[in-house]
């Protein structure tokens, strides 16, 4: 591909337009030889030209003047004749031979050695030195973990490229940002210095995971098109303090207390080792218990058992190990009975800045808006998805419904062969349902 930041100039190349050589009246005398009425001699083409004065012959309106008389002077006519700009010196013009008896091209050449005359050149046409890339909107990929959870087989069937997900459900994503087209975000807040713009790439993919659009772009996501609001706790290298995620948790329950009736969910894709319960995990409770929020959080990346970590420890919250595209737990999912419900989260494609600092990051493709990486980051917002999902077809569903409806219908699939349980790789005490969208 072009690169334009080593190329700032010589990326354009000049394109010599086709050869429009005037015709000259010959087909028609030979016609006539041949015995056939004269025909009406072709019309002679004009030409487009770029012509400089010399700056010591006066510019403006007398140049425009003088202009025209060089041009008759040599056996043309102006078709039209405009200064460029203000230059004063500097005009474009369409030039034709006056008659048969002057040819277009040697009058000009004629023109351009005038002494009043600095440069007259063709005016050639410049087109872009741009190789095709990868076009986002020609076609819409389908993750893996989209297909293997069921989300084509869900109400909205993600994937089939229409579609929006129902109901009046928002998504609340406290993350690192979300900047994409191809997620509704309906709210941006930023609960640390600077803007909500995502400067890292993680919560654009979280938010990817959840609700990307099915359209004719990018990715899709479990419950595509989903209001997203896109609360950034977590800076430009993903990571954020107690105080932002507090103040992100109070401003989601202050919505929840004005929106009583629009069902929710929140996704944190985050987590810090924190045996001991904190701030965070008793906002997080609250949410769930007084507040009617449903709220997804992941197990952490460290292959450990999750209960020594905030907030995947609330037992109200529902906490999301990975597996890979083998139904296998991945090695460094955390597990262990605080986890209630497995995702595709090994080699996820989702959604990826396609502008600012974090587009070419971590080796992103900002030419695809898309891109691929492997957590328990990745699954968390899958189940988010599905949540979003059960909502919107049970709006008055508790948190604690919906975690129990999501856990049926996982069991439900299994049972059905549907969703084969996945491989522990040896940490009993874990369940081995994953998600289910399908049912939804
Ligand atoms: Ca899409």
């Amino acid at each position: 591909m072009c690169d334009f930041a080593a190329w700032p100039l010589a990326c354009f190349v000049p394109v010599t337009p086709p050869d429009d050589t005037e015709t000259t009246a010959r087909a028609a005398s030979d016609e006539a030889k041949k015995g056939f009425p004269p025909a009406a001699p072709r019309r002679r083409r004009s030409g487009s030209y770029v012509v400089r004065l010399r700056p010591a012959t006066a510019g403006g309106a007398h140049g425009h003047r003088r202009l025209h008389s060089l041009v008759r002077a040599h056996g043309m006519r102006a078709e039209s004749l405009q200064m460029l700009g203000d230059s004063g010196h500097t005009f474009v013009a369409r030039l034709r031979a006056a008659d048969r008896a002057h040819s277009r091209g040697s009058a000009a050449a004629r023109l351009a050695a005038h002494p009043e005359i600095e440069r007259l050149e063709r005016n050639v046409t410049y087109r872009a030195c741009v190789f095709s890339a990868p076009s986002p909107a020609s076609s819409q990929r389908v993750d893996w973990g989209i297909q293997r959870v069921g989300a084509s087989l869900s109400s909205t069937k993600s994937g089939d490229g229409q579609g929006t997900a129902g109901g009046n459900v928002h998504v609340f994503v406290l993350d690192t940002g979300v900047t994409h087209p191809d997620v509704a975000v309906v709210e941006d807040r930023f609960f640390l210095g600077g803007s909500a713009s995502d400067e890292n790439g993680h919560g654009t993919f979280c938010a990817g995971v959840i609700g990307a659009l099915d359209n004719s772009s990018y990715t899709v996501g479990v419950c595509p098109g989903v209001p997203v609001h896109n609360f950034r706790v977590l800076d430009e290298n993903g990571a954020g303090t107690l105080a932002s995620l507090v103040a992100a948790m109070q401003a989601v329950l202050a919505w929840r207390a004005a929106n009583p009736g629009t069902p929710c969910v929140v996704s944190m894709s985050l987590g810090v080792p924190a045996p001991a319960w904190n701030m965070l995990d008793g906002l997080v409770q609250s949410a769930i218990n007084d507040s009617g929020i449903v709220v997804c959080v992941a197990a952490g990346n460290d292959g450990v058992d999750c209960a020594g970590n905030s907030p995947a420890h609330v037992p109200e919250a529902i906490t999301v190990g990975a597996y890979d595209s083998s139904d296998r737990l991945a090695p460094w999912s955390n597990w262990g009975p605080d986890v209630d419900l497995l995702a595709p989260g090994a080699n996820i494609l989702a959604l990826w800045p396609t502008s600012g600092p974090a587009a070419s990051a971590d080796g992103g493709d900002p030419a695809a808006g898309v891109h691929t990486l492997s957590g328990t980051s990745m699954a968390t917002p899958c189940v988010a998805g599905v949540a979003a999902l059960y909502l919107s077809r049970f709006p008055r569903a508790t948190p604690a419904q919906v975690k129990s409806a999501l856990i049926d219908a996982a069991a439900r699939a299994r049972d059905s062969g549907q969703n084969p349980p996945i491989d522990l790789q040896g940490r009993a005490g874990t369940t081995a349902l994953g998600v289910w969208a399908g049912a939804f």
